[in-house]
């Protein structure tokens, strides 16, 4: 639990900090993590960083300390507009973020099929918004998913809004777990404000997953308590009640509480791990701002081998 905690707490500090570079000019469009930290942090807590791989949407990648530093520090080298942010190194088995949506969906059943052909352990888990299952890609995924039995857990992250459209106008489904029903796969709700149940229902689907039983749909239900991104003025559309309401249940608060109800919490304990996710992150901004940069590095990462015509394009660029 206290591990969770210093997690979610850590993402938010991380998150805000990625904010205010944008503020200040250092860097590019950034989306928040406020009110997705329960889902994240405990997601990445019942898997098995060893074995196990997340591909997330563009908002998750604070939260995956749990899965190696190169996550972070590649985060913040991508949001100030490096071109290697874009690639994670092993041995993090977390994908960089992905703005078109719902297309890491695909690629999650992939590598879970792919993996499960090699008889490779562990499984996938992938992030999705409310608003990305709208997106084709997310139904072809799910219903390759529960024909090949792939090993992946699809997370729709629930936060209320896709931008500046609300979950009531997004489908006419009672709710995004329903939606396992056309695949034939498992579906679960679960409450997104809490990090414990999330925990708990990846560990469940997990334990599926690696014993060949196959997908889960897991629906997390949450509330957005921040800007869609640093490019949005949610004052124009969100509700005052309806957040005022939704701050209430704050991850982080509600987990909190929990602690000082189990005697594993003090406000001097919580202030420590704060500021040590402070001189972390103050690392790695450090790190990304030093980064060299050679223009010719957009060529990167494209392809794990570049073709013949890229080459002749960064030497062309290059001279
Ligand atoms: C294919 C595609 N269509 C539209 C967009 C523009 N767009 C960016 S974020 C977003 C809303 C996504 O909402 P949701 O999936 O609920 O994720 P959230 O931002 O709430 O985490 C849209 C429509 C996009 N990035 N990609
Ligand atoms: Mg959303």
């Amino acid at each position: 639990m206290t591990s969770i905690f210093t997690d979610m707490i850590g993402s938010r500090l991380f998150s805000q900090r990625v904010f205010n570079l944008q503020r200040q000019g250092r860097a590019g469009t950034n989306a928040p993590i406020d009110g997705s930290e329960a889902v994240v942090v405990g997601a990445a807590h019942a898997l098995d960083p060893a074995h196990d791989w997340v591909l997330p949407q563009y908002r998750e990648l604070v939260g995956l300390e749990r899965f190696g530093p190169e996550v972070l520090d590649r985060y913040v080298l991508y949001s100030i507009g490096h071109p290697d942010g874009g690639h994670i190194p092993p041995p993090a088995r977390v994908w960089p973020p992905q703005i078109s949506l719902a297309t890491q969906v695909p690629h999650a059943v992939g590598l879970a099929w792919g993996m499960k052909r090699a008889g490779a352990t562990g499984c996938v888990l992938v992030f999705l918004g409310d608003g990305s299952t709208s997106e084709g890609d997310f139904y072809e995924a799910c219903n390759f998913a529960g024909v090949l039995d792939a090993p992946v857990i699809v997370v729709v992250v629930n936060n209320g809004w896709a931008i500046s459209t609300p979950t009531r106008t997004q489908t006419r489904a009672k709710n995004f777990a329903e939606k396992s029903h056309a695949f034939g796969i498992p579906g679960v709700n679960v409450d997104g404000t809490d990090a414990v149940a999330v925990y708990e229902a990846v560990a469940d689907a997990r334990s599926r997953a690696v014993a060949g039983a196959g997908p889960t749909l897991i629906e997390a239900v949450t509330y957005r308590l921040g800007p869609h991104t640093t490019a949005d003025d949610p004052t124009r559309y969100v509700p005052t009640d309806e957040l005022e309401a939704a701050k209430e249940r704050d991850p982080i608060a509600v987990m909190r509480t929990e602690m000082q109800r189990r005697g594993l919490w003090t406000q001097e304990w919580e202030e420590q791990r704060l500021a040590e996710a402070d001189a972390r992150m103050e690392r790695a901004v450090v790190a990304a701002e030093a980064a060299p940069l050679s223009p010719g590095e957009l060529f990167n990462h494209v392809y794990d081998e570049p073709t013949p015509r890229l080459v002749r394009q960064r030497e062309a660029f290059e001279r």
